[in-house]
């Protein structure tokens, strides 16, 4: 399946560098993590129970949450019980493989929503959603971009009308990239925003709509049924939208922010994650919590405040940033 931002890996005009730049926004993790990890093995070498003690609460340390943790040490069980895995010296190969399955195999048993495809001729409607200050609306204005180098027009649409400065940032943001925004005054209903750009979108053709939303409303309630409106609205105008909600979450807000996700994912139809922030937090081992435990693909990692710090996640590539060298 060709997924809807291309894949990292494959993609030829990829820029150079991002790699690197990844490493080093999970430098903090690794050092947490893998250089534990490291540790560990360089102080004994039979692989014993108290290694694997050691080796809990470095994955927990890290982020990764204790069902995750206990996953890994699940797998690293039955391969020692198989007689696979004896010496400390190969723990280290033996967790990145477990993380790397975990991150692989994201919708595991999940019920999550799927993201859909528009009708051809129609914009891909993307809505983008999470609560306040995780990154919404400034990886909007990454994302608009990423798209506009590959040549797809985007329509952003200021539905977080909520707070008056949003508005604005969004459009701070669409002028500085030329890029077209519908909005309302501050206080407005979200969905006449929303409804005023997909009929802009029907006569302008954008290859894009992407919807900033409000994090936060009175109560949970209310943002959750301001939301399900928003799609109820969404796919009346054009077909099977949104076509993806994307769920921003903070990963210096580690299990927590994970917790908050989990109400977007169980009543705000988030079908991907962007993971914000990721540079400069030693929490980064809540990827894999995340992938595991809300069942829906990584799409994007934030990696700084720059309009071109979000780079596509893959797995392969997150797990080589965080163990090779
Ligand atoms: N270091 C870093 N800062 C980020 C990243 N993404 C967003 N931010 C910052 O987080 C703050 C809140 O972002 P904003 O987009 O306004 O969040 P919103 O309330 O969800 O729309 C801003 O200061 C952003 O510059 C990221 O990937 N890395
Ligand atoms: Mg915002």
């Amino acid at each position: 399946m060709v997924s809807l931002f291309g894949s990292a890996s494959k993609d030829k005009d990829k820029k150079p560098g991002f790699l690197d730049r990844l490493k080093q926004a999970v430098a903090s993790t690794k050092a947490q993590l893998v250089e534990r990890i490291e540790e560990i093995v360089d102080k004994k070498s039979t692989l014993d129970a108290s290694v694997l003690d050691d080796l809990e609460s470095t994955l927990i340390t890290a982020d990764l949450g204790v069902r995750t943790t206990q996953e890994i040490l699940g797998r690293l069980k039955l391969q020692i019980s198989q007689g696979k895995l004896r010496e400390t010296s190969q723990l280290r190969p033996a967790v990145e493989q477990g993380i790397l399955e975990i991150l692989q195999n994201p919708a595991q048993g999940s019920a999550a929503p799927k993201a859909t495809q528009p009708p051809p001729g129609m914009p891909t409607v993307i809505f983008v959603v999470g609560v306040n200050g995780v990154g919404k609306t400034t990886s909007i204005a990454k994302l608009a971009h990423f798209f506009k180098q590959q040549d797809r027009r985007t329509l952003l649409c200021a539905a977080d009308t909520f707070r008056a400065a949003a508005n604005e940032q969004l459009e701070i943001w669409a002028g500085r990239l030329g890029i077209e925004m519908i909005k309302q005054k501050s206080g407005a209903d979200p969905a006449a925003v929303l409804f005023d750009a997909l009929a802009a979108a029907k006569t302008r053709h954008p290859d894009m709509v992407i919807v900033d939303t409000a994090g936060r409303l009175h109560t949970k309630t209310n943002l959750m049924a301001e939301l399900s409106k928003m799609c109820r609205i969404a796919a009346r105008e054009i077909p099977n939208a949104p076509h993806e909600v994307l769920l921003v979450i903070d990963a210096t807000t580690g299990q927590n922010g994970l917790q908050q996700a989990r109400q977007f994912v169980d009543h705000g139809g988030a079908t991907g994650i962007i993971l914000t922030k990721l540079d400069g937090t030693a929490k980064g081992g809540v990827v894999i919590a995340i992938a595991r435990e809300l069942g829906l693909p990584i799409q994007f990692v934030g990696v700084g405040e720059k309009i071109d710090d979000l780079l596509p996640f893959n797995p392969e590539e997150f797990v080589q940033s965080l163990f090779e060298a």
